[in-house]
């Protein structure tokens, strides 16, 4: 019996449906119960929860026990002889305590060893039957169960989230064909072609050998050392010189499958395809300034952001798209589909929406979901095939062989967040930490032992995977093809496509990066290379960081690609932006309720953020309970900051230095700023005082005051203009050089 057959079966889809048991594998009756990780159906599909509820833990209800499952009466003190005498080595308890607790660490990622994951649910819009025989694409009404792994790639795992990286974005769909991984990146491109490259790249970016610094941070000698030497790396080094590399929230970060991919359908027809992830609440980013305070205020930034949007409810959601080529235009482009450091121009290909992702639950257990999650490049399901792609042919290398090290040993698959929800049976045996009690007495095919000589291979009808189809041949060559020469054409694209403020931001980024660098020599080729994306860029970088400006003119191709740019993929709401209410005691309470109310509606979070902890008075004689501190938070951890009104608490907000950093902070950040009464005019004063010579208020600035909220059409104007500087997210047409904060 296969398990198609098996999970086909009417009988248990029904019971499952009634209710009228909770059936886990385990508890299948013999006969229905798929051995080992069997899937779990339920009405919408196959749901890894009931696949992992076999492996949760709960202390709840029970008693200490050793790893034997032997109560435990006393676990403060060892064993030993007299109160005051040796520890006895008999004491079984001390030592398999100790011994575990020894065993405790494994490997960390050599990449992407920090990061932060969830589940959640895909679904397909309509049924892509023409390009792709995948089952999980194939009916609208199919929810297929993912875990999603967000992570920098440079740092430790215990380094800070909001450093200036690409971020990971890797997604394990648990099809009914078995477990499909899509690991991509925030960034469409890469930083090499051939994955050979890999470990000269990695070796580069990471920290040096001789002292171990910087930790996370491409802004040394070494990384631009290798891609200054290396000019494929130049397109996506301007990414990394972008806001891209320090995104606001992994659930304000776009997610790309970089390589070219091909999709086979039925008929064994192949199209080539790209993957984009884009997020429901559109993309944003930190400012870099902000970004390295974070760092240290709050080093778990964009984990807590993650995790705390899902416990609210919140859950985070993103768009799948693909981008289709159909084989015939293999070459109708100017760069190589091959050649994973280029895009397809979204204006030349689409990208077509096909489906939608939502996170909604947390791990459980960090180590054992999220540490342990094991992705693969070549983890596939029929109708997902590769293409030839030689950092894509690398990676189905590196992924399996970097498990077996990390993991230890090769039964990683069977660790609960690894295990498919497709029945899993083949003559792959033993090994350290074997999960599976594997029965019979053949493991090896064919045999005549096991009833029906099984495990049995199927044909691709019955879901067996079919490798596509195609012709190769050639002269056995280390080189590369001449179609991957092209290193500078779209990197120009991407600069030629920012808005004014992200090149702002990427000449500031390129000289703070190369600043740090000790080489003189090595500034200086940067720059060069710079040169050849764009000559007023690598003037602007030269002056910033002391090297003669290049005297070679190159020419800009003059072309742009708007969706490219930041500006352009805002979003228009302020679902889950945060709001830092600064309040203290004789806090005007009439006025505040109404705004937070407002704002929560509107799907904002405001925090009150008293001058204390605890229960603020409000001037009406009531209470309002601050969230939290001031001082424990700080306004670089917020998406606005706002001063409500109230005489007296606006003068202690304004008497406390810490208070008026916030004010001045945010405002030098671009984010909204706002004011209420008493709070509008200290908001205004800080703001005239900090740039005497320029005006800053008005809402088109962020700078969103009422002198009168009593009066009803201007509170509504307020509301409106502040909610609206909310949704742009940050306002970069202000000058905020002059601000010292
Ligand atoms: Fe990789 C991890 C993404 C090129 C070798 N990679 C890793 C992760 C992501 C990516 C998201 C973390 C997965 C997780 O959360 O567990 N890597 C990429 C992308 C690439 C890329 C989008 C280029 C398009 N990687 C790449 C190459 C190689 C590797 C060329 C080797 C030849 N990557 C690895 C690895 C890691 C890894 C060493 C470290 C931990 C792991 O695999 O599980 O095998």
């Amino acid at each position: 019996m296969v398990w198609s057959t098996v999970w086909s079966d009417r009988r248990w889809w029904r019971r499952v449906a009634d209710g009228e048991e909770t059936v886990m594998a385990h508890q299948q009756p013999e006969g229905e119960r798929p051995a080992g990780n069997g899937p779990q159906s339920t009405e919408r599909g196959f749901d890894k929860q009931r696949n992992l509820d076999a492996a949760r833990n709960d202390p709840a209800g029970h008693h200490l026990t050793t790893d034997q499952g032997v109560r435990v009466a006393q676990t403060d003190d060892s064993l030993r002889a007299g109160d005051r005498g040796p520890t006895l080595l008999e004491d079984f308890h001390a030592r398999e305590k100790i011994t575990h607790f020894d065993h405790e660490r494994i490997p960390e990622r050599v990449v992407h060893a920090r990061g932060a994951g969830a589940y959640g649910r895909f679904r397909v819009y309509e049924s892509m039957a023409d390009v792709t025989r995948a089952d999980f694409l194939q009916d609208p009404e199919l929810e297929t169960p993912v875990f999603v792994r967000f992570s920098t790639v440079a740092g430790s795992r215990g380094s800070a989230d909001t450093v200036r990286d690409v971020r990971g974005f890797a997604t394990k769909f648990y099809t009914r064909q078995g477990n499909y991984d899509l690991v991509g990146n925030s960034f469409p491109v890469f930083f090499i072609q051939d994955g050979i490259k890999f470990p000269d790249f990695v070796h580069s970016v990471k920290p040096e050998p001789n002292s171990e610094m910087p930790q996370a941070a491409s802004a040394h000698d070494t990384f631009w050392d290798f891609v200054s030497l290396q000019p494929e790396a130049m397109h996506t080094v301007m990414w990394l010189m972008s806001d891209r590399a320090i995104p606001r929230s992994y659930r304000m970060m776009q997610g790309f499958g970089v390589h070219t991919f091909r999709f086979v359908n039925a008929a064994g027809q192949g199209t080539f395809v790209k993957f984009h992830w884009r997020p429901l609440l559109g993309v944003h980013s930190l400012v870099w300034d902000e970004a390295q305070k974070c760092a240290g205020k709050d080093p778990d930034f964009n984990r807590r952001d993650l995790w705390t949007a899902i416990e609210h409810g919140q859950y985070p959601e993103w768009e799948l798209g693909v981008q289709l080529v159909g084989e015939q235009d293999e070459h109708a482009f100017d760069f190589d589909l091959l050649d994973a450091t280029k895009i397809i121009p979204e204006e030349q290909v689409p990208v077509r929406p096909i489906g939608r992702m939502v996170l909604d639950r947390n791990p459980d257990n960090f180590f054992a979901e999220t540490e342990q999650v094991a992705f693969h490049t070549a983890n596939v399901v029929p109708g997902i095939d590769f293409t030839n792609d030689p950092l894509l042919q690398a990676r189905n290398f590196s992924y399996l062989d970097t498990q077996l090290i990390r993991l230890g040993g090769p039964n990683f698959a069977q660790l609960p967040v690894n295990r498919p929800v497709a029945r899993v049976t083949n003559n792959q045996r033993d090994g350290y930490g074997q999960q599976d009690v594997h029965v019979g007495t053949a493991s090896y095919t064919p045999n005549s032992l096991n009833p029906g000589g099984c495990p049995v291979t199927a044909s691709p009808d019955a879901g067996a995977y079919a490798h596509y189809t195609q012709t190769v041949s050639g002269t056995k060559i280390r080189e590369r093809s001449p179609s991957f020469q092209d290193f500078y054409s779209q990197a120009t694209l991407f600069w030629n496509s920012m808005a004014d403020w992200e090149r702002e931001h990427i000449v500031a980024a390129f000289r703070f990066e190369l600043g740090k660098c000790e080489h003189r020599h090595v500034r200086e080729r940067a720059v060069d290379r710079i040169n050849e994306i764009d000559h007023d860029l690598a003037v602007a970088v030269a002056q910033g960081i002391g090297v003669d400006e290049p005297t070679a003119t190159t020419t800009n191709h003059g072309r742009s690609s708007p969706a490219l740019s930041m500006a352009n993929l805002a979003g228009d709401g302020i679902g889950t932006r945060t709001v830092a209410v600064l309040a203290a005691d004789g806090l005007a309470g009439g006025t505040l309720r109404p705004l937070l109310d407002a704002l929560t509606e509107r799907g904002a979070q405001p925090e009150l953020l008293g001058l204390h902890d605890g229960e603020l008075s409000t001037a009406d004689g009531d209470t309002v309970s601050a969230a939290r501190a001031h001082t424990t938070v700080s306004s670089v951890l917020y998406d606005a900051v706002l001063v409500p009104d109230g005489p007296e608490a606006v003068a202690a907000i304004g008497a406390d230095g810490e208070a008026r950093h916030y004010v001045l902070e945010a405002y030098k950040h671009g984010k909204p700023v706002a004011g209420i009464g008493a709070g509008a005019d200290l908001v205004a004063g800080l703001l005239d005082a900090a740039l005497p010579e320029a005006s800053v208020d008005g809402a088109e600035q962020g700078v969103v005051l009422i002198a009168d909220p009593a009066d009803s059409d201007a509170w509504r104007r307020f509301l409106d203009d502040f909610v609206a500087a909310l949704a742009k997210h940050r306002i970069f047409t202000r000058d905020v050089d002059a601000v010292a904060a």
